[in-house]
């Protein structure tokens, strides 16, 4: 794959994206995946600098990671991180060229002020994240009864080393006028017909100034790739992806909240303590989607492995929340019945993957591996899976099918 990385590189590589995202690659004719649940077969198709992933939708690119790659490493591959977009046209916008691209900052500011991505780098401290990016809908297709929208498995989820400037530095170096309430987000991609509205989101003042949140143009020590962002996007450690703005080129300060839909009518969650509500009902009032709830995987065994019986081996998973850090696993694998504390792995900061292990001897014949996280505030994963009409928030404690000879 060429590199990104130059100029010259990515030029080459946003031509080869044109030539290549009218349809992107099927890896072969056959390679169709069966997702566990109804109407899941899924190409593996490769798209510019991604391996072959796991396509939901073609216009725009929609991309799902396949579960074994969460058991490569703590960091999720550029080349295998998971592609979200809402609207069909610049899903990615094409020749991007970072050089010239510039990021305007403006509305209720003392100075607007627009920056290359070279004034950012020159003007504010560089700062890097290890967080998790992960889709409100992630683990949708699941969902009983079946909710619409992106029926998608569980891996609309990964974790990269994002490098980039503080929002807040930025904001505060273009003085954010007294009386400002929410932010807004706007990237380059676009509705098709004007009456679909373009895709904005909205973050509370005191939130886009807390210093958390970052302008990014790195990740895991490359360029963004094309399909997650380039050369610009916004990173909210512990919040649902919604929030993470590609291709950002537009950053509007208001002083009243914003009513545009995507903040308005989409991304909601019903207004109590855990945003679930019984199974087929309608919420009451509904509030915008926010941090990431507690949820944790076994990644080295996949659903349906035949295991050596009586051989003791090692199971290894991952787990994160919205920003609190993980406090402890159990794992079980006797379908709930009893349960033993995982050890953790190396702690990369709050907002990553946490990586867990523990020994364990398949019994012969069938049995039902779980893994179940706490945080450091206590909250934790439910033994039944909840429920809301947008499949938003999915959290219960998984299960693995397996069996032992
Ligand atoms: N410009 C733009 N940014 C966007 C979106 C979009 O449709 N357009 N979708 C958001 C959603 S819903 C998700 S889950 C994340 C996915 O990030 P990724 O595609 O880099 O994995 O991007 C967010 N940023
Ligand atoms: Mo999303």
């Amino acid at each position: 794959m060429i590199s990104p990385n130059t100029r010259r590189g990515f030029l080459r590589t946003a031509a080869l994206a044109g030539a290549g995202l009218a349809a992107g690659r099927a890896v072969a004719a056959d390679t169709v995946v069966q997702m566990p649940f109804e109407n899941g077969e899924r190409p593996l198709v490769a798209y510019p600098q991604k391996r072959p992933l796991l396509r939901l939708t073609s216009r725009p690119p929609q991309l799902e990671t396949p579960m074994s790659v969460f058991n490569e490493g703590l960091l999720t591959p550029n080349d295998a991180f998971f592609v979200r977009y809402h609207l069909p046209l610049n899903s990615p916008p094409q020749d991007l060229d970072a050089d010239t691209f510039k990021v305007e900052i403006k509305g209720k500011v003392n100075t607007p002020t627009s920056f290359t991505i070279a004034d950012l780098k020159k003007h504010f401290e560089e700062v890097e994240v290890v967080a998790v990016n992960q889709c409100s809908g992630n683990g949708r297709a699941f969902s009983q009864p079946r909710v619409s929208g992106g029926q998608m498995g569980n891996g609309c989820m990964g974790n990269a080393r994002w490098r980039g400037v503080r929002l807040a530095d930025v904001l505060k170096k273009c003085g954010v006028a007294t009386g400002a309430k929410q932010v807004l987000f706007n990237g380059l991609d676009l509705p098709l017909i004007p009456k679909t509205p373009d895709f904005v989101k909205a973050l509370d003042v005191d939130h886009a100034l807390d210093g958390e949140i970052l302008l990014a143009y790195g990740m895991n020590g490359e360029a963004l790739p094309l399909l997650n962002g380039f050369p610009l996007r916004l990173v909210v450690p512990g919040y649902y992806g919604t929030y993470w703005l590609k291709h950002l080129h537009e950053i509007t300060v208001v002083d009243e909240a914003f009513t545009g839909f995507w903040v308005a009518t989409g991304y909601r969650i019903p207004d109590n303590d855990c945003g679930f509500i019984a199974p087929g009902t309608t919420p009451g009032k509904t509030i915008p989607i926010a941090r990431f709830n507690v949820r944790s995987f076994i990644t080295s065994v996949a659903e349906g492995a035949q295991l050596k019986a009586g051989t003791e081996q090692l199971v290894r998973g991952i787990a994160f929340d919205g920003g609190h850090g993980i406090q402890q696993v159990l794992f079980s694998d006797d379908g709930g019945k009893n349960w033993r504390e995982a050890q953790l792995g190396k702690d990369l900061g709050k907002y990553s993957f946490r990586e867990w292990t523990i020994a364990f001897k398949p019994r012969a014949g069938a049995s039902e591996l779980k893994c179940k996280a706490t945080n450091r505030v206590g909250q934790s994963q439910p033994l039944e899976p909840l429920w809301n009409p947008a499949g938003y928030m999915r959290n219960v404690v998984e299960t693995v099918k397996v069996t032992a000879s």
